[in-house]
């Protein structure tokens, strides 16, 4: 996979390829990164990238020249690669469409500053529109980062056999199972027991019915257009039994006597 990321702040991509996992993908040549300066692709003497809107208003416009030279020059370099602009109005971004990224040879980056870039860019050289989600940023530059850690880790060889992919939070579509570590007991509170006994099943059974709760609780939006296996709805059934049984054993109150 061939990473180009167009910015006119290249700066601020040098310690994303520098650390951890995308630093040692790109040393096993999993992926490959490159940081394109806009400003290098100016056309006049100040190198000046923003102009002002046309119609009037406040804020600034990247100029297409400048953007156009930059996006040129990337297909040059990865002539099968699809152009991505990071945008606010894009396609929100997913682990599915991380997944679909993955399979392609190369993404090319176009991160916008200021309002945004001229139309005319847009309408010609970009192949998709991307959003990293429902806020504003103050430019695209996190938002690549953004996609591309997690397409990158998605690349056969990038995460050692042992944490694979596959195993991860929405492989299976739940979120992740409690994790614990030493000490065995921290601050007064252990380790469930399950998961020093050795048992591996019981443990398999123990991470299923963390990952159905947590996402119950956390996230029920996860669960409804997912369908559950057998297992995980004997799970679910033995809580709501447990919940019932509870609500229906409580006293009936009227109202609550406490004061405030
Ligand atoms: N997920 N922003 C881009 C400038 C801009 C606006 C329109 C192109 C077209 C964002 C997000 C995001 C703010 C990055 C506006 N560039 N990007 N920028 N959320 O908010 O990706």
């Amino acid at each position: 996979m061939k990473f180009i990321v167009l910015t006119i702040f290249p700066d601020m991509l040098n310690s994303f390829w520098a650390h951890g996992i995308i630093r040692r993908a790109i040393e096993r040549r999993k992926i490959s990164a490159e940081t394109i300066n806009v400003r290098d692709y100016t056309t006049d003497r100040h190198k000046v990238t923003d102009d002002r809107p046309y119609g009037g208003g406040s804020g600034m416009v990247m100029k297409p020249e400048p953007l156009a030279g930059a996006i040129r020059a990337a297909s040059k370099l990865a002539p099968s690669a699809k152009t991505i602009l990071l945008t606010p109005q894009g396609r929100v971004f997913n682990q599915n469409l991380a997944r679909k990224l993955a399979s392609w040879k190369g993404l090319i980056f176009v991160c916008g500053r200021y309002e945004g870039v001229d139309e005319r860019i847009c309408h010609d050289l970009i192949d998709y529109e991307i959003s990293t989600g429902d806020y504003v940023l103050t430019g695209g530059e996190l938002a690549a980062m953004m996609v591309i850690d997690a397409v990158t880790r998605l690349i056969p060889g990038v995460l050692g056999a042992e944490d694979s992919a596959e195993k991860d939070s929405f492989s299976n579509g739940l979120l992740e199972h409690a994790h614990y570590t030493r000490p065995q007991s921290y601050e007064g509170k252990e380790v469930p027991e399950v998961l020093l006994s050795g048992h591996h099943q019981e443990i398999e059974k123990w991470r299923l019915e963390s990952s159905l709760i947590r996402t119950f609780l956390k996230r029920p939006d996860l669960l409804q257009h997912r369908e559950l296996s057998e297992q995980e709805r004997d799970i679910l059934k033995k809580w709501a039994r447990d919940i019932e049984e509870i609500v229906l054993s409580s006293p009936k109150g009227h109202g609550n006597r406490i004061k405030y």
